[in-house]
C-alpha cells in the first residue's frame, strides 16, 4: 500500500524496502532514477548488496526520536514498515500496548505481565485530560467535554477504560469498547481487564456490601460463557466461539454499578457434533464427566469415560495447562453466585447428558436400493434412556427420527429415513438442544441482574464491551465466514463513519475548509451486496433465503443463482455488483471486502441457514412431561407454528418472534448491534497474534502486518492522511520544512 502524501526520498535516506523473506529491510538509498520510478539502496544486513527497486516498495524511515513511540500517528513518515517496525520494538520491551490514531493496538505477550495490578488501576485513575479546557478558541455547538487521553500516561488497556469511563461521567453517554482481531490475539483477555477495571473504579463507596456482590456476580458470569461458550482449537486453547457484547450500568453521580447485560452472537453449533482434529468439543463436556459428583452421573446414566461418547471420543481429553476437573468446580460455584438453583443446574446437567446420548445412536443400512436406516442393537438403550431424560414415549422419539412426514397430493404419509438422514436429524437436534442450552444460561444471567439491578435504571449509563472476531479469510470459506466478514465490514464501516464526523468537527472548528469524504460509504456497496438495503432488493442473503423456502432449493440451484443475479454484466448499474465475483471453477463465490477478496464455497449453505429442526420433533418435545423441556420447546413450537417468508421484526428473547433463518436472524441482531453502537461514543482497540506458536517474544512481521491490514488500523492511517496532518509538532515541522 502506498500513501498518498507520503514525502519521496532522496539520496543518502533511509527507507524500509520490501524483501520476500524478511517482509522488509531498512537500506539506503544510494541514488533515484531520473524519472523516480526506480531507487538503489545498499542493505547493510545483505552485506551491503545494491538492489533496484520500484518506487511503491521503498518507504522512508523515521527519524531515531520516534523509535518506540507511543501514538504511531505522531510519526513523520507513516507507512507500514514504520508502523510494523515500532510496535515489533515495543513488543521487545514488553510495551504490548500502542496507539494508532483511534486505535489501541494490544499485540498479545503470550506471558504473565505485572501490569494490571491495584498500582496499575491507581496509575491509571483519573487520568484523562479535559480537551475542551485546553482548547480556548473552541466555536463548537457541542457543550459535552471531550476527555481524552493524557500524554503523560502510557499506552494501555485501562487508560483507554478509564477514558471511556470518565466520558460516561462527564457526558452522561453510553461509551462502547470494541475489541476486535484473529482468533488468539487476546480479545477476551482484553475484555477481562476492562471489566477488571470498570468494576474497581466504580464501586461505591455508600453502598460497599451490594456494590461487592453485584462486581462479584459480573466476574461470575464469565466461567459460565466460558465452560458454555468457549473450546480448545488449534489457534487458541480457551477459544471463544461466540461473539459477546457485555453492558455494564453505572450511575455517574454515585459512580454505583447499577446493572448489567449480555448479548451473544453467531455460536458455533456445528462444534458440538464435530470437532476438527487436535480440537475440542466445548470445555463444558469434559469438566462435567470429570467434576460431576457419581451420583449425578448415575443419575443421567453416564459414566466418566469421554471414549465412550461418539460427539468427544476422537478429541483430546486432556489439554496441558487446563484442569477441567478444578473448573467444574469453579463452574458450580459461579452458578451458585448466579442464584441457579439446585433444579436449574440439575436441568442444565441434564440437556448436557442427553445431548452426550444422542450421540451415540447408530445406524446401519438396508442392502436394498432404499438404503432405510436401521438401529444398531446397543441403541435401543440408548433411546430409553434420552426419552425418559425428555419426558417423552421411547416410540413417539424414535419415530421423530427414523421417519418424516412427506406430502403426497393432499396427503401426509410417513417415509423412512435413510442412516444418514437421521444421524442428520439427531445432530441437528444435538446442536439446537445445546443452542438453546445457551440462550437459557444467557437469560439467566441476564435476569439475575436485572433482579439485583439498582433502581435508578433510566439514570445509569453504560459502558459496552464487544469481543467478536475478526476478519477471517481461510483456505475455506463457508457460512461462518460471511457472517463474522459481514459483521467486520459492518463494524469497519461505524469506525470510518465515526472518524470522519470526529475529523469534520475538529475542521468546522477551526474554519478550515476541506472537501469532506465519509469513508464509510465506501464500504456500503459490500454491505449491500450481502443483505441487500430498501433499493436493492436482490443480495447474497435474500437468494439464500429464497432458496431454503423454494422446493428442490439445494446449494446448487442456490449458487446458479447467486452468479445469475449478481454477477456483474453491467458495470455502470450496481456498485455492489463489482464486489461480487463468480468462481465456476471453486463452486463459489468471491466477495471483495475491504480486507481483501476471499473466495466462499457454498457446500451446505441451506442447511446451515434452515431451522434444521422437524415440526414433528418441536412438537414432541414442547409436550414432554418436563416442565423445563416443555418451557424450552414451547416458543420453538410457537414459531414453527407461524413460519413465514417475511419475518417479523424482534430480538432473541421475543417470545412473538417467528421463525427466522439464520441469516436473517444474525442480520436483525447486527443492526440491533450497531443500533446501540450509533448511541455511544465509542473506543477501538485492536488485539494482534504475535506468532502462530503461542510463544512469548517472538515477533512474526509478516503475520502482524497480514493482520493490522486486515484490522483496519492501516485503513485507520490512510483516511488520516487524506485530512490534514493535526498532530505535528512544532520540531518536526520545521524539521521536514527545512
Ligand atoms: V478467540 O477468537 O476467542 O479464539 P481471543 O479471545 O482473541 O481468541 P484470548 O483472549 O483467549 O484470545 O487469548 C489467547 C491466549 O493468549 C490467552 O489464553 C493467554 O494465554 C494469552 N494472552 C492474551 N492476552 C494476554 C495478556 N494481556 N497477558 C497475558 C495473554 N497473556
Ligand atoms: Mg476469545
Amino acid at each position: 500500500m502506498s500513501y498518498t502524501n507520503e514525502t519521496a526520498a532522496a539520496a543518502n535516506d533511509w527507507v524500509w524496502v520490501a524483501d520476500k523473506e524478511n517482509t522488509f529491510l531498512k537500506g539506503q538509498v544510494e541514488s533515484v532514477s531520473d524519472d523516480n520510478k526506480t531507487y538503489k539502496v545498499k542493505i547493510p544486513e545483505l552485506q551491503n548488496k545494491v538492489r533496484s527497486f520500484k518506487a511503491n516498495d521503498v518507504h522512508r524511515c523515521n527519524p531515531v526520536q520516534f523509535d518506540k513511540c507511543d501514538d504511531m500517528a505522531s510519526l513523520t513518515h507513516l507507512n507500514e514498515p514504520s508502523v510494523v517496525n515500532n510496535l515489533q520494538l515495543r513488543y521487545q520491551d514488553d510495551l504490548i500496548y500502542t496507539y494508532s490514531g483511534l486505535f489501541l493496538v494490544a499485540v498479545n505477550p503470550y506471558k504473565r505481565l505485572n501490569i494490571y495490578n491495584k498500582d496499575f488501576v491507581k496509575l491509571y485513575k483519573n487520568s484523562t485530560v479535559n480537551l475542551n479546557d485546553t482548547s480556548n478558541n473552541s466555536e463548537s455547538d457541542d457543550d459535552s467535554s471531550h476527555l481524552t487521553r493524557s500524554s503523560s500516561v502510557k499506552p494501555h488497556i485501562f487508560a483507554t477504560s478509564e477514558e471511556a469511563f470518565q466520558n460516561l461521567k462527564t457526558n452522561k453517554q453510553d461509551q462502547s469498547i470494541l475489541v476486535t482481531g484473529e482468533s488468539g490475539a487476546g480479545k477476551t483477555e482484553t475484555t477481562k481487564k476492562v471489566i477488571q477495571y470498570i468494576l474497581q473504579v466504580s464501586t461505591s463507596e455508600t453502598n460497599k456490601a451490594a456494590s461487592i456482590c453485584f462486581e462479584n456476580q459480573i466476574l461470575q458470569a464469565n466461567p459460565i460463557l466460558e465452560s458454555f461458550g468457549n473450546a480448545t482449537t488449534v489457534r487458541n486453547l480457551n477459544s471463544s466461539r461466540f461473539g459477546k457484547f457485555i453492558k455494564i450500568n453505572i450511575l455517574p453521580a454515585s459512580n454505583e454499578l447499577s446493572g448489567c447485560h449480555v448479548d451473544w452472537y453467531l455460536l458455533e453449533k456445528s462444534r458440538v457434533v464435530y470437532q476438527d482434529s487436535k480440537e475440542r468439543n466445548y470445555h463444558v463436556f469434559y469438566q462435567f464427566l470429570k467434576g460431576a459428583s457419581d451420583s449425578l452421573l448415575k443419575e443421567f446414566d453416564l459414566n466418566r469415560s469421554i471414549y465412550d461418547y461418539g460427539y468427544l471420543k476422537n478429541t483430546n481429553h486432556t489439554i496441558p495447562g487446563i484442569n477441567d476437573k478444578a473448573e467444574f468446580k469453579l463452574l458450580d460455584s459461579a452458578f451458585d453466585i448466579m442464584n441457579f438453583t439446585d433444579t436449574d443446574k440439575k436441568n442444565v446437567f441434564k440437556i448436557l447428558a442427553i445431548i452426550l446420548h444422542l450421540g451415540n445412536i447408530t445406524f446401519k443400512s438396508s442392502s436394498d436400493s432404499s438404503r432405510q436406516a436401521f438401529l444398531e442393537e446397543k441403541s435401543n438403550k440408548v433411546i430409553g434412556t434420552i426419552a425418559k431424560l425428555f419426558g417423552i414415549s421411547d416410540t413417539a422419539f424414535k419415530d421423530s427420527f427414523m421417519s418424516s412426514r412427506v406430502k403426497a397430493g393432499r396427503d401426509i404419509v410417513k417415509q423412512q429415513r435413510t442412516s444418514s438422514q437421521a444421524k442428520f436429524a439427531l445432530d441437528a437436534l444435538a446442536k439446537s438442544l445445546y443452542e438453546m442450552l445457551f440462550q437459557y444460561l444467557v437469560n439467566k444471567i441476564n435476569d439475575n441482574f436485572d433482579v439485583n439491578a439498582v433502581d435508578a435504571f433510566e439514570e445509569s449509563n453504560s459502558v459496552g464491551i464487544l469481543d467478536i472476531a475478526g476478519f477471517e479469510i481461510f483456505e475455506k470459506n463457508s457460512f461462518e465466514q460471511l457472517c463474522i466478514n459481514y459483521t467486520n465490514e459492518k463494524l469497519q464501516q461505524f469506525f470510518n463513519h465515526h472518524m470522519f464526523v470526529l475529523e469534520q468537527s475538529e475542521y468546522l472548528k477551526e474554519g478550515i475548509s476541506w472537501q469532506y469524504i465519509d469513508f464509510g460509504q465506501e464500504l456500503k456497496p459490500t454491505i449491500e451486496l450481502i443483505e441487500g438495503s430498501s433499493s436493492k432488493k436482490v443480495s447474497v442473503f435474500s437468494i439464500l433465503n429464497e432458496e431454503c423456502v423454494v422446493p428442490k432449493g439445494s446449494d446448487r440451484s442456490f449458487l446458479e443463482k447467486l452468479h445469475r443475479e449478481l454477477e456483474n454484466k453491467d458495470k455502470s448499474a450496481d456498485k455492489s455488483k463489482e464486489k461480487f465475483k463468480a468462481n465456476k471453477i471453486r463452486d463459489g463465490f468471491i466477495i471483495k471486502h475491504y480486507a481483501g477478496e476471499v473466495d466462499y464455497n457454498v457446500d451446505g449453505w441451506l442447511d446451515k441457514n434452515k431451522d434444521p429442526l422437524s415440526n414433528t420433533i418441536v412438537e414432541l418435545l414442547s409436550n414432554s412431561s418436563s416442565p423445563f423441556i416443555q418451557e424450552l420447546f414451547d416458543e420453538r413450537a410457537l414459531q414453527h407454528s407461524n413460519v413465514s417468508d417475511s419475518p417479523v421484526k424482534g430480538g432473541r428473547n421475543n417470545k412473538s418472534a417467528m421463525f427466522r433463518t439464520a441469516a436473517q436472524r444474525h442480520k436483525q441482531e447486527l443492526q440491533d448491534l450497531m443500533k446501540q453502537l450509533d448511541c455511544t461514543q465509542p473506543h477501538f482497540v485492536r488485539c494482534i497474534l504475535p506468532n502462530t506458536n503461542k510463544r512469548p517474544a517472538e515477533f512474526d512481521k509478516k503475520l502482524v502486518l497480514e493482520q493490522l491490514r486486515c484490522n483496519g488500523v492501516l485503513e485507520g492511517i490512510r483516511i488520516a492522511r487524506s485530512g490534514y496532518p493535526n498532530k505535528m509538532d512544532f520540531h518536526t515541522f520545521a524539521e521536514i520544512g527545512s
